[in-house]
């Protein structure tokens, strides 16, 4: 009991001092996480991207369940981010995530809402919708890109 009190203890100063590192075991596994959930989530995406260029047939079930996929993986990336997680496994992550937080955060923000209505425009089932929202996701995952990506 004594030895769980002092555990209990211990991990509880760890997490005071180390909010964000106490959410994941290690930095590796908070990067790999979102760098994870930004794959899935952007292979979601291209999926329908191909099918509103043209560039793949319009199926309209896969489009709702890919669309909904990326909107649901574009919520999980940015808990990932906490201090401490801008080195320890490759990314191209700029240090202006960990100065410029407000505008990170912003734009992540952004990004979301963008997918909301990509998601929503996929459960219509017409592709014309769905095209309509294509800029604003991309344009949402190119501005965040720009300012926050090394390359
Ligand atoms: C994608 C992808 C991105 C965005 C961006 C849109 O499919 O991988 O990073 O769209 O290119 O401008």
């Amino acid at each position: 009991m004594k030895k769980l009190a002092s555990l209990a203890l211990a991990l509880s100063v760890t997490a005071m001092a180390f909010p964000a590192a106490a959410q994941f075991a290690k930095p590796e596994d908070a990067i790999k996480y979102r760098q994870s959930a930004l794959f899935v989530m952007q292979q979601n995406f291209s999926r329908v991207a191909a099918m509103a260029s043209g560039k793949a047939p319009f199926d309209a079930k896969v489009a709702a369940e890919s669309a909904a996929v990326a909107e649901f993986t574009g919520k999980l990336p940015w808990v990932a981010f906490g201090d401490g997680t801008d080195k320890g496994r490759d990314n191209r992550a700029k240090p202006e995530v960990w100065t410029d937080k407000a505008k990170f955060n912003d734009y992540a923000n952004k990004m979301q809402v963008e997918m909301a209505k990509f998601s929503a425009a996929a459960k219509t089932g017409n592709l014309d919708n769905i095209k309509a929202t294509m800029a604003g996701v991309g344009g949402s995952c190119k501005t965040c890109h720009d300012a926050f990506r090394k390359d």
